[in-house]
């Protein structure tokens, strides 16, 4: 895809920190989170993490990343893929659930989106669920025919709806989506759902996954300039390394070189480990990348098959 090409700025006000850029130009990438909401302080926390720092305008709409080229935009979520889409905003970090419900009413008016997922983020995590009333005996779509399906994703629902060849009414509702059926207002929904308390207190039982959703980091389809897409890769090799070493931990010991394909057997989440030869001995010193939880009863099975001197320790930082 040929770049894309650069952006003018926003007419933000942010006293005193206005990004630095020739007339016209953003040389700045800019970020779009959620102001309020369930993803901005996960998101804040993974760019932190990534060692971003920002000082934020007095409204609080804006963030000047004072250590890095990177700013931050706060909004409301759904705005998100639209700042993308319009080259407003470089990245975003927005739910699947929004960045595909966006996604589908573009195609259903026969628009692209200039938007995708980048990066899944594995927080956020949850899933846009087909709920019926309890003591439905739930056959499958066919039963929707004729129905009234209450549901923010409107796009999504008719997509599928589409896809299973069913004829329902979509009921778009903006809150309180559960509340529907005991209203009187719908006879089925299709919302979020995450511990499915919600569902449960309204007699709903989910039957039917239509996406699978966690915060992802979103971009353009088409390249960023240049500059921006230099900054962006620092970032997306940063957010790698934070996703990777995420309940990560590195695994020290010591083993006979005869002992350590048994060892291994023990490590079967551990990425390809690191090993050198002790001098004078037939024992190799090894180190290992661990994804799981490394428990003590896992350090006692490696201890009995042979290793020893085992050291679990944390990893604070990774860029592979
Ligand atoms: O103000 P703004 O528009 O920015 O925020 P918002 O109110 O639209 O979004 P917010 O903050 O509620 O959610 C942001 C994102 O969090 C969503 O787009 C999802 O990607 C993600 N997420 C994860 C969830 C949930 N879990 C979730 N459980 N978003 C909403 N819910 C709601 C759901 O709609 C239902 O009402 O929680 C209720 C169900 O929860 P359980 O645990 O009872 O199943
Ligand atoms: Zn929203």
């Amino acid at each position: 895809m040929p770049p894309r090409s650069p952006h003018t700025l926003l007419p933000i006000e942010v006293t005193g920190m206005s990004p630095v850029a020739a007339p016209g130009v953003r040389d700045r990438l800019r970020i779009a989170i959620q102001k309020n909401g369930r993803l901005s302080e996960p998101a804040r926390a993974l760019l932190g993490s990534c060692g971003l720092s920002w000082r934020e305008s007095p409204d609080k709409l804006f963030c000047y990343g004072d250590n890095a080229p990177v700013d931050l935009l706060l909004v409301r979520d759904d705005d998100i893929p639209g700042l993308i889409d319009s080259g407003l905003c470089d990245l975003g970090i927005v739910g699947r659930n929004v960045l595909a419900e966006q996604a589908a009413e573009r195609a259903g008016e026969g628009r692209g989106a200039n938007f995708r997922e980048w990066r899944a983020l594995g927080f956020g995590g949850c899933r846009l669920s087909l709920a019926v009333p309890q003591g439905w005996d739930w056959q499958g779509p066919a039963q929707l025919d004729g129905r009234r399906i209450a549901t923010s994703y409107p796009a999504l629902t008719r997509a599928w709806l589409a896809a299973a060849g069913v004829q329902a009414d979509v009921v778009v509702l903006s809150g309180s989506v559960e509340i529907a059926p005991r209203l009187g207002q719908a006879d089925v929904v299709c919302d979020l759902v995450s511990s499915g308390a919600t569902l449960a207190a309204n007699q709903l039982v989910p039957v039917c996954d239509l996406l699978q959703s966690e915060a992802v980091l979103a971009g353009p389809v088409a390249d960023l300039d240049p500059t921006l897409a230099e900054t962006a890769q620092m970032l997306l090799r940063r957010i790698d390394g934070v996703m990777r070493i995420r309940d990560s931990k590195l695994l020290m010991f010591q083993a006979p070189r005869a002992a350590v394909a048994q060892v291994l057997r023990l490590l079967p989440d551990a990425e390809p480990p690191t090993s050198y030869p002790m001098e004078g001995e037939d024992m190799l010193a090894m180190q290992a990348l661990c994804h799981g939880v490394v428990t003590w009863q896992r350090l006692e099975e490696l201890k009995r098959a042979g290793a020893r001197g085992l050291m679990v320790l944390p990893v604070e930082r990774m860029l592979a």
